[in-house]
């Protein structure tokens, strides 16, 4: 029998808000136009092949990456859904040094939206999952323009987080905090259908995300972890399988969905610089806040993610987030090593 109850999005979320009498349908507005953004986007790769929206601009953002061409659609496509809403105080992206502010002519409201526009976007033209990452936080200054204190908050605090990855089909995860809810577009109707309610990572994984070329940079404890996951598992007699995209994402999706662990560690090449490679606020943050509320966890090595105090924009931080037995055993791994003791 098919399942006739066809959830859209729209619908989801005012069945969700009736759980919060207080909601004044800001969420929802938020969402509606947020969802309106990422269905263009996902038009705009599905055809990146056969449009000219490939390649590089001429441009190098914050990060000091070559900026591509998609990455600046989906920028803009984004900041032009969200700016007139009145909902958002001001906004902050990865393709931006600075906070965005919302034009002088539109209302200011009371959330803050920052987000990845397009992650893994150098895997656009080899035609490889790519995604959108966003968190949602209440203002903490008391009116008009958002400030930097209102987007450096920490990620506990975030009132929504989610992600859409631009795959096979392009599938909306998103959560305010209680469940965790997938939604999978279906585009002859430009509808995003509930395809995975409830999500909810398994406690243990039978796999890891890495990118193991890295191995000579990491720490002792982040080597003898990746080590332990070769040997025979007690449980499935058999060595955890080791499954990288390369695109954060689609990585973590996977994960989410399967069980498992993704790490991304600091390169220790100087033990005194470590250097990391992915950013707190649009990336590590909203996916801790879904991995958290699916049941699992994220962490620094020795921090929960959610905890980080963020003190500037585009700040990165080690990364190890999936299942909660899988990351609780790399931090003790870590432990270990920090105090001395045999790993
Ligand atoms: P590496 C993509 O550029 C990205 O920011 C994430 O999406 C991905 O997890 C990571 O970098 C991959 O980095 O060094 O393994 O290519």
């Amino acid at each position: 029998m098919f399942n006739t109850k066809l959830v859209t999005l729209n619908r989801h979320i005012l069945e969700e808000q009736t759980a919060f009498p207080d909601a004044k349908g800001d969420f929802t507005s938020l969402m509606m136009d947020l969802t309106l953004a990422f269905k263009i986007i996902s038009r705009e790769v599905n055809k990146a092949g056969l449009v000219e929206i490939l390649g590089a601009t001429d441009e190098e953002n914050i990060q000091g990456e070559t900026v591509m061409k998609l990455d600046a659609f989906a920028q803009d496509r984004i900041f032009k859904a969200m700016d007139h809403g009145g909902i958002l105080c001001c906004m902050a992206s990865e393709e931006v040094e600075h906070i965005i502010p919302i034009p002088p002519k539109f209302t200011k409201g009371n959330y803050i939206l920052v987000f990845d526009p397009l992650d893994g976007s150098s895997n656009i033209d080899k035609n490889v999952s790519i995604g959108t990452i966003f968190g949602v936080f209440r203002r903490v200054t008391p009116a008009g323009d958002g400030k930097l204190e209102d987007v450096l908050q920490q990620g506990c605090k975030q009132v929504a987080a989610g992600y859409v990855v631009y795959g096979s089909s392009t599938i909306l995860v998103y959560s305010t905090g209680s469940g965790v809810h997938g939604f999978t577009l279906d585009p002859s109707v430009g509808e995003f259908l509930l395809s995975h309610p409830d999500i909810r990572i398994p406690h243990k994984g039978k796999s890891y995300s890495v990118n193991e070329g890295n191995f000579n940079t990491w720490d002792e404890g982040t080597k003898a972890y990746v080590q332990h996951l070769k040997e025979v598992d007690k449980e499935t007699q058999r060595p955890y399988g080791l499954r990288y995209i390369g695109s954060l994402v689609a990585d973590f999706h996977r994960n989410l969905l399967t069980g498992g662990v993704f790490l991304y560690p600091s390169n220790c090449t100087d033990p005194k610089n470590p250097k990391p490679k992915l950013r707190l606020v649009y990336e590590a943050n909203p996916l801790a806040f879904l991995v958290e509320a699916a049941g699992g966890k994220a962490s620094t090595g020795t921090q929960r993610i959610l905890d980080v105090q963020p003190t500037a924009l585009h700040q990165r931080v080690p990364l190890v987030i999936g299942s909660t037995y899988d990351v609780d055993q790399y931090c003790q791994f870590l432990a270990r090593q920090q105090a001395g003791a045999p790993i």
